[in-house]
């Protein structure tokens, strides 16, 4: 059985203090997830850049416990496309999750089975509530890191095919300097 047990956010750096495991996203690991493939493919040959990383607490993937990670994002775009996370179904699609905002900007784009997608700008304090079925995915609308943390049930489960397979039905860009929201001709219903 887990004892209780400590970590600490940096408000400061918004990194987390004493992780287990990082998980690092560089553009090597997201081959489809822009929407611009030609400037995807000048980006990653020009430098197989660092997009996320996620520092992670280890608990076991059990029913009652709570996992908890945060996530950085790097400032950048794919073409017009921000920076942004993979982003996922649950693949035990009845758990929520809470983003707690800790520095940067970002935004938080959710789509469900149903069609319905919703879009949330976050900042620090900004706490979010990831509804049970929605998928999401994070994004850097910002000119310096974004990081947030995030707290789930740690035996939610990760569906990435579903989102490789059909993508989000909205992209968020850059337009005349500031983060917009445009439909994504790519999005398979
Ligand atoms: C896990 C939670 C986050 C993401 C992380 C990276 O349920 O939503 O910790 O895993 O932000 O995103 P992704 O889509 O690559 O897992
Ligand atoms: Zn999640």
């Amino acid at each position: 059985m887990l004892e209780p047990f400590k970590s600490a956010v940096d408000f400061e750096s918004g990194l987390l203090k004493e992780y287990d495991n990082k998980v690092e996203r560089r553009l090597s690991n997201l081959e489809g997830i822009f929407n611009d493939a030609p400037s995807y493919a000048q980006l990653r040959a020009e430098e197989d850049g660092m997009v996320y990383e996620v520092f992670e607490k280890e608990v076991p993937a059990n029913p009652g416990q709570l996992a908890h990670a945060v996530t950085v994002i790097y400032p950048g775009k794919v073409g017009a496309e921000y920076y942004m996370t993979k982003g996922h179904f649950h693949q035990k699609e009845p758990t929520a999750e809470l983003y707690l905002g800790v520095k940067g900007q970002g935004g938080i784009i959710m789509q469900n089975k149903e069609g319905k997608t919703s879009y949330l700008e976050m900042k620090p304090g900004s706490l979010v509530y990831v509804a049970p079925y929605w998928a999401h995915r994070t994004i850097n609308i910002g000119s310096e890191p974004f990081s947030f943390l995030a707290i789930y049930p740690a035996d939610a489960g990760h569906d990435y095919g579903t989102i490789e397979k059909i993508g989000f039905p909205k992209l968020v860009v850059e337009q005349e300097g500031k983060p917009t929201i445009i439909s994504n001709p790519r999005f398979k219903r």
